[in-house]
């Protein structure tokens, strides 16, 4: 269908806009690393002083709760990201649904290159998403954040665990950079991150992780403020923080894409949308159709660079469990149900945002 204004028809204008690169496939040189400076410093003391969680593994910086590994690397991103015009930062507490939108996001930017549907050459058909889109804090830890990221061609998506609070303004103030948030019930995060956590801890007690969780100081805790930190941006500029929620995503993928498509700039043209093309993408991404794939059965990353932001144990299989809402039940009392839930309701009340 032509555009009566300019005579153009939407899906040359799409395929001409550039699509985003799976990270994976960025070479880089052996040149000076940016950030060894910082990494260095972390080595020492830096974060031996920091308050620690040491079942757990975690550190408190900055007010939230972190993997000590990452230290180094959030404090590099906070000093050294060198934002660019169009960059997409993907932000999430840990298990509640990162790998479905890096895979959403990464199919909706690059549909003009990559058709969602009949594209045998697909990134995402031989890409785990996490390997299409960076996890900053473990690639700026490893030492490859600044030259991946230069390296990498725009529009740049990237993805965090930080809180609001602790991003750098490059990310947080900058009118140039988009921020898609999504978030899940604490509870079904809690269960998921058990399971994953007992990959590298088969003795972690569900009860050390729940009790850490109450008090704030899980992963990513308190998950109250990581939750208020983006709730807050999204209401004071809808235009640069998007905030989705991992239940309305399984409730209505389509409706949902289409939001992310228009937040992301490039929505779906009226032929795209009569071509149901938001269906293919949600198609492609979907829990199913991405643990089957070959890529994603496999018992190790895929890449180099995936070895590097991920633990071993951590392999792409390893990110595709149930992929639903409410598994909770299966493993929580009524009584642990109701502590979490009042623990989050009290410190979201007046915010405008309830997970109930
Ligand atoms: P991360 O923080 O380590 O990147 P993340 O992707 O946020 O993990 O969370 C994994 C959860 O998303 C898993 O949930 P579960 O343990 O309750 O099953 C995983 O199954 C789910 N998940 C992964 N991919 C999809 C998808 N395409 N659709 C829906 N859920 C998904």
């Amino acid at each position: 269908m032509a555009n009566a204004a300019t005579g153009t028809d939407p899906a040359t204008v799409l395929s001409a806009l550039p699509a985003p690169v799976p990270f994976k496939d960025v070479v880089v040189g052996d040149g000076d690393d940016a950030d060894a400076s910082v990494l260095e410093e972390c080595a020492g003391a830096a974060v031996s002083a920091l308050p620690s969680n040491p079942k757990l593994f975690l550190r408190r910086y900055l007010g939230t709760w972190v993997l000590e590994t990452w230290v180094p690397g959030i404090v590099a991103i906070q000093r050294g990201f060198a934002p660019r015009r169009g960059d997409v930062v993907l932000a999430s507490p840990p298990k509640c649904g990162t790998t479905w939108l890096k895979a959403l996001a990464f199919a909706t930017m690059a549909r003009g290159a990559h058709p969602p549907a009949g594209d045998p050459g697909h990134p995402l058909l031989r890409a785990n998403p996490h390997d299409c889109v960076p996890f900053m804090e473990r690639l700026f830890a490893a030492g490859l954040g600044s030259k991946v990221m230069d390296a990498l061609p725009s529009p740049r998506l990237m993805a965090t665990h930080m809180h609001h609070s602790i991003l750098p303004a490059s990310i947080a103030e900058n009118p140039d950079c988009k921020i898609v948030y999504i978030c899940r019930d604490p509870k079904d995060m809690l269960i998921s991150m058990w399971h994953f956590s007992r990959r590298i801890r088969p003795d972690l007690a569900f009860s050390d992780l729940f009790e850490a969780a109450c008090e704030g100081s899980c992963l990513s805790g308190p998950i109250w403020d990581h939750v208020l930190g983006y709730w807050n941006a999204s209401k004071a500029s809808p235009e640069r923080v998007l905030f989705l929620r991992y239940e309305e995503m399984l409730r209505d993928p389509v409706g949902n894409v289409v939001k992310l498509s228009q937040f992301l700039g490039r929505p779906f043209s009226p032929a795209e949308a009569e071509a149901g093309v938001a269906m293919d993408v949600v198609r492609l991404c979907s829990f199913q159709k991405l643990k089957d794939l070959e890529v994603n059965r496999a018992d190790s990353g895929s890449s180099p660079l995936g070895g590097v932001i991920r633990e071993g144990a951590f392999v792409n299989s390893s990110y595709f469990r149930r992929g639903e809402a409410g598994d909770w039940a299966n493993h929580m009392t009524p009584e642990m149900a109701r502590r979490l839930d009042a623990a989050m309701e009290e410190r979201l009340r007046g915010s405008g945002f309830s997970f109930s």
